[in-house]
C-alpha cells in the first residue's frame, strides 16, 4: 500500500530519504527478519518459556498457522488488534502473526483493566483482542468481552488457553484453534506502520504511538549493536514484555534480531526470576529500578540460583539512583547499562566500556548519531549549557505524531517537529544527559506511569470527594509514590485510603494506579494567583509534603 496509514504522520521526505541514504532504514520488515532467521538458523532457539521451547523454524510455522487463522477471520493488513498477554512463548507468536498478515498490534499490558482498554479498543479501532484466559487469578477472558461490548469495531475475542486446558469460554476463539487453509501474504511496505505502542500516562483520548518497521528495526538494531547482542544471547523478559523497554531496548526484538534466544520469566520477581536465569541461562535482562534492587538484595544476601550466565543489566523506567547503580555490578555480577527511553522514540544507554563514572551517575546518550537533542526552557529556548532543562528530541525513529490524535499532538509535537518528552534533563559537557525528573503533572513508580489528571477524576467521582489533587512524593523504594490530597464532601464523614482505593479499583483501573497515601484536608492552599490553576495547586501540595 502506498498511500500512509490514515491518522498517521510519516517523518517529512527528506528526513526519510536521508534515513534510507544512511543505511538506517532498510525496508526490511518483521516479517522479513523472522523469515530471514527461519531459514539462516532454522535449528536455534527463538522462544523458551516454562512449557514450550521453539526454534525458529517452529517458531515461523506457527506464525504461519495463526496467520492464517486470523485471515480466515477477516482480518486484514492494517486492522488493529489488541494484544494483552503476559510474558509466555505465545506472545511472540501472536505479534509476529500480526506482523505476517500486516496486521497491527496494540501493545496493552496485563496489569491493564475496563478504564484502559475500552478508550484503547474505542481510539484505535481495533477488531480483535488476543488475551489470555486467567492471570494471576483475574479473568481476562470475561474482560475482554467487556470491552467488545463497548468498542464499537471490536468482534474477536481470541484467547490464549489456560495451561491445565480448560476449555475457553464460550464466544471466544482458542488461539490453539486458529488456522486456515495456507495462503501467500501480501508484503507490506517497511515504511508503513507496524504496530501502536501506548505512551505511558494519559488522560482522555489515549495516546497511540504508531511506529514503523523502518524506525522500529533500526533502533532494535541499533540497540543490539550496543548492547552487544549475538547468537548466545539469551534475553531474560522479566518486565511485562508488552512495554517498549523489554520490547526493544534491546529487548525480546533484539534477541531475536541477533538470532538469539528470548527467555520468558511469568514474574520479574527475584523469587522467580533468578530460576529463570539459571534455567535459561539469560546472558542479559532489563529492570526498573525497585526491581533491580530486589535482585541485588537477594543476591546480596546469598541466592541458591546460579546466576553467572547474566552479563548485562539495563536499568531504565525510572531514575536510578546512583547509589543503586554503583552496587549493581558488584551484587549481580553483571556490566549495568543504564537506559533512559520512551516509547515515542528516543533511547540514550550508558556504553559497556564507559568509564564507571559515567555508567553510574548518567542516564546515558542518544544511541544514534542521528538523534537531535534540545534542552530548552518554557519558551523553547535553548539553556545554557550544563543547566536544568526540558528535553525535546527528533531523529530516525522519534514519531513525529501520535496516532489520529491532533489534540495531544499539538500539545506533544513543536511546529518543526520536536518532541516535547517532559522531562527535565542535565545534558553533561561529555554527552550524557542526567535524567532530573518531569515538567507535567505524571508520577513515575518505579517505571509505571500515573497521569495525576487521570486519577483525579475517578477520585472526583466518589461520593465522599469533593476535590482531589494528586502529587507524586518521594519513596525509597519506588522512588516517587502517588499522594492524593482531597477535600471531604462532608467533614464529618472523610473518605479513608481504604475506600478511595477500593472505589477506583472497581472502575476498572489498572492497579498501580490506585493512590498510595491519601491526605484530607481543609482547603487547598493559595496559589498566589487568581485563577486557581490545578498545576500550581498541584505544586503548591508537593512543596507541602515534601515539607512535611
Ligand atoms: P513511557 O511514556 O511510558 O514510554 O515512559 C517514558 C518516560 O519514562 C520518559 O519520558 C521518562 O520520564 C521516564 N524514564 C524512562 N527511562 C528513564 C530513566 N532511565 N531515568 C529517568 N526516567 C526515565
Ligand atoms: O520507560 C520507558 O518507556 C522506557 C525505558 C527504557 C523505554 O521506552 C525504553 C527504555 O525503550
Amino acid at each position: 500500500m502506498d498511500t500512509p496509514l490514515p491518522g498517521y504522520t510519516p517523518w517529512p521526505a527528506a528526513d526519510t530519504e536521508l534515513y534510507r541514504s544512511l543505511g538506517y532504514w532498510t525496508g526490511e520488515t518483521f516479517d522479513d527478519l523472522l523469515r530471514a532467521r527461519a531459514s539462516t538458523t532454522p535449528e536455534a532457539i527463538a522462544v523458551v518459556d516454562d512449557q514450550h521451547r521453539w526454534s525458529y523454524r517452529e517458531l515461523d510455522r506457527r506464525v504461519t498457522t495463526l496467520a492464517s487463522g486470523l485471515a480466515e477471520l477477516g482480518i486484514v493488513a492494517r486492522d488493529r488488534v489488541l494484544v494483552q498477554l503476559p510474558n509466555i512463548a505465545e506472545f511472540v507468536e501472536v505479534i509476529f502473526g500480526l506482523f505476517r498478515l500486516g496486521a497491527l498490534p496494540v501493545f496493552c499490558l496485563p496489569a491493564h483493566r475496563k478504564a484502559e482498554l475500552a478508550p484503547i479498543a474505542q481510539a484505535s479501532g481495533a477488531v480483535a483482542i488476543v488475551t489470555a484466559h486467567h492471570h494471576q487469578l483475574f479473568d481476562h477472558a470475561a474482560l475482554a468481552r467487556t470491552v467488545r461490548a463497548e468498542a464499537t469495531a471490536l468482534r474477536h475475542v481470541i484467547v490464549v488457553g489456560d495451561r491445565d486446558g480448560t476449555a475457553v469460554p464460550e464466544d471466544t476463539l482458542g488461539l490453539a484453534d486458529l488456522r486456515g487453509p495456507a495462503r501467500e501474504f501480501e508484503r507490506v511496505a517497511a515504511s508503513d506502520v507496524a504496530f501502536l505502542q501506548l505512551s505511558g500516562g494519559s488522560t482522555g483520548i489515549p495516546k497511540l504511538i504508531p511506529r514503523t518497521h523502518d524506525d522500529y528495526l533500526y533502533s532494535v538494531r541499533r540497540s543490539a549493536e550496543l548492547c552487544a547482542l549475538d547468537a548466545d544471547t539469551v534475553y531474560l523478559a522479566a518486565l511485562p514484555v508488552a512495554h517498549n523497554f523489554p520490547m526493544s531496548s534491546p529487548g525480546i526484538l533484539g534477541a531475536l534480531y541477533a538470532g538469539g534466544t528470548v527467555a520468558m520469566s511469568p514474574d520479574p520477581a527475584p523469587s522467580t526470576a533468578f530460576a529463570a536465569v539459571e534455567r535459561f541461562g539469560a546472558t542479559i535482562t532489563g529492570l526498573v529500578p525497585p526491581l533491580a534492587r530486589l535482585w541485588a538484595e537477594r543476591a546480596e544476601a546469598g541466592t541458591p540460583h546460579d546466576l553467572s550466565s547474566l552479563r548485562v543489566l539495563l536499568v531504565g523506567g525510572a531514575r536510578c539512583p546512583d547509589e543503586l547503580a554503583a552496587r549493581l555490578g558488584p551484587a549481580l555480577g553483571v556490566t549495568l547499562q543504564q537506559v533512559f527511553g520512551m516509547a515515542e522514540g528516543l533511547v540514550c544507554y550508558t556504553r559497556l566500556d564507559d568509564p564507571q563514572e559515567i555508567i553510574v551517575a548518567s542516564q546515558g546518550r542518544p544511541m544514534s548519531d542521528h538523534d537531535q537533542i534540545a534542552v530548552v526552557d518554557e519558551a523553547g529556548a535553548p539553556v545554557p549549557a550544563g543547566t536544568d532543562g526540558l528535553l525535546q528530541t527528533k531523529g530516525p525513529y522519534t514519531i513525529r505524531g501520535y496516532y489520529n490524535n491532533p489534540e495531544a499532538n499539538a500539545r506533544s509535537f513543536t511546529e518543526d517537529g520536536w518532541y516535547r518528552t517532559g522531562d527535565v534533563v542535565c545534558l553533561r559537557p561529555d554527552g550524557n544527559l542526567v535524567v532530573r525528573g518531569r515538567r507535567d503533572d505524571r508520577v513515575n513508580r518505579g517505571g509505571e506511569k500515573v497521569s495525576a489528571e487521570e486519577l483525579e477524576e475517578h477520585l472526583l467521582a466518589h461520593p465522599s470527594v469533593r476535590d482531589a489533587i494528586i502529587v507524586s512524593v518521594p519513596d525509597s523504594h519506588l522512588g516517587e509514590r502517588t499522594c492524593a490530597f482531597v477535600l471531604a464532601a462532608d467533614i464529618a464523614k472523610p473518605p479513608t485510603l481504604g475506600d478511595v482505593r477500593k472505589f477506583v479499583r472497581e472502575r476498572g483501573v489498572a492497579a498501580w494506579k490506585l493512590p498510595d497515601l491519601l491526605e484530607v484536608i481543609d482547603t487547598f492552599p493559595e496559589t498566589g494567583v487568581g485563577k486557581t490553576s490545578r498545576r500550581a495547586l498541584r505544586s503548591a501540595l508537593a512543596q507541602r509534603s515534601a515539607g512535611s
